[in-house]
């Protein structure tokens, strides 16, 4: 069956394409240049919007993204293209507070779990996201106003093998247009990724044609805004042929821009992401949160880490101190691996997995070893007990 698209709000237009008709759109080169000349006068366009606006403007703006969002709708209720629809027909607000991600002072921390979890036995895997504009915790003094996957930075992980068929539904849950965008996947972007409007749903169905750890991540413009807003999170594909048993672990890391907290909560600083200097780096989430609470494993184990980069804009130097990965696979699994690497570079937007055999007891740090970013929160610990 031919992978397919399914909108719940504009059944008309959504007629699903052939995957043969989706690859020829997707690879043809005078539509990839076209995006990204597009996508570079949409980033100059806001860049203007943002600079020239004093900072009360902003402030009503943040209160209005429900209205704006509805205009959104009126204008455009087929909502055609996720990359255009959103932001050039509103004033994209220049922060990520909304009404739902404000009095956030009583949300408790919690420690993002990074042990991958079993795959399905079945072969079909159904995904029911919701999109959710909600204030997180992610250290002891720091809430953020987070948009999200499933209300967590980063979203669910997701662990299916090679070729499984995904049955994907996102909701809307929040103010502002959301989508999602699976690199594990291959579709015209334009109709599986587009924007889904508050309050609606849409579902598409995949199989990953490659193994390996793929990131996924909302695409709505600019699509920097939303993921450096924190939605975004990782997908592991397992080859056929399933990897040595392992001690299994995923790290995203994520770089956190942040403006002035109000009411105790900060909210993410679009002109500050365009900057590129971040305030915070993470893995999974929250800065530094397994420094405090080590990854634990045993003498003898083999460890692979699933390391995936949400960026939105630096690399991860990944690297163990007192450490050496047996194997770096740069690509699907088991082929592209490497041996006896030391740091490896995972791309924004990349994805990478990285093994070593934990025969020495001790507390060995993993680390961004681009060290003003491993200072700033992309830094954890991994325990190899006797
Ligand atoms: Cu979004």
């Amino acid at each position: 069956m031919p992978d397919q698209v399914e909108e719940s709000s504009s059944p008309a237009r959504d007629t699903p394409a052939p995957l043969a008709d989706l690859a020829t759109i997707t690879t043809r080169p005078s539509n990839r240049r076209r995006f990204l000349a597009e996508a570079s006068a949409l980033a100059t366009f806001l860049a203007g919007c943002m600079r020239s606006k004093p900072e009360h403007e902003h402030e009503h703006e943040h209160g209005d993204t429900t209205s704006s969002a509805a205009k959104v709708a009126e204008h455009s209720p087929q909502n055609p293209d996720s990359r255009t629809d959103t932001a050039l027909r509103h004033a994209m607000p220049a922060s990520s507070s909304t009404p739902s991600t404000r009095g956030g002072g009583n949300i408790a921390f919690h420690r993002f779990d990074p042990v991958l979890p079993p795959v399905s036995s079945s072969r079909t895997t159904r995904l029911h996201f919701t999109a959710r504009e909600v204030p997180i915790r992610v250290r002891e003094d720091t809430v953020v106003a987070a948009w999200t996957f499933e209300g967590d930075i980063p979203g669910p992980i997701v662990h299916v093998r090679q070729g499984d068929t995904v049955e994907f539904t996102l909701t809307n849950a929040g103010s502002i247009p959301h989508s999602m965008d699976f690199h594990a996947a291959q579709l015209d972007p334009k109709v599986a990724f587009r924007s889904v409007l508050p309050g609606q749903s849409l579902s598409f169905t995949y199989k990953p044609k490659y193994s390996g750890v793929f990131l996924y991540h909302c695409g709505t413009a600019p699509v920097l805004m939303h993921m450096g807003s924190g939605m975004f999170g990782a997908l592991v594909v397992d080859p056929l042929t399933p990897l040595r048993r392992a001690k299994e672990f995923v790290l995203v890391q994520n770089e956190f821009y942040l403006g002035s907290p109000h009411e105790g909560v900060a909210p993410f600083d679009y002109v500050k992401m365009l900057a590129t200097l971040p305030d915070l780096f993470a893995f999974n989430g929250r800065p530094s949160q397994y420094q405090t609470a080590p990854i634990h494993v045993k003498r003898g184990d083999l460890v692979r880490f699933y390391v995936a980069n949400a960026g939105p804009t630096h690399p991860c130097a990944f690297h163990i101190v007192g450490e050496q990965f047996d194997t770096v696979y740069l690509g699907a699994p088991p082929g592209s691996a490497i041996h006896g690497v030391q740091t490896f570079d995972v791309a924004a937007g990349g994805g990478m997995i990285f093994e070593m055999q934990a025969d020495i007891p001790g507390e060995f740090v993993f680390v961004n070893h681009a060290f003003g970013h491993g200072q700033k929160g992309a830094i954890g610990v991994l325990v190899v007990e006797e």
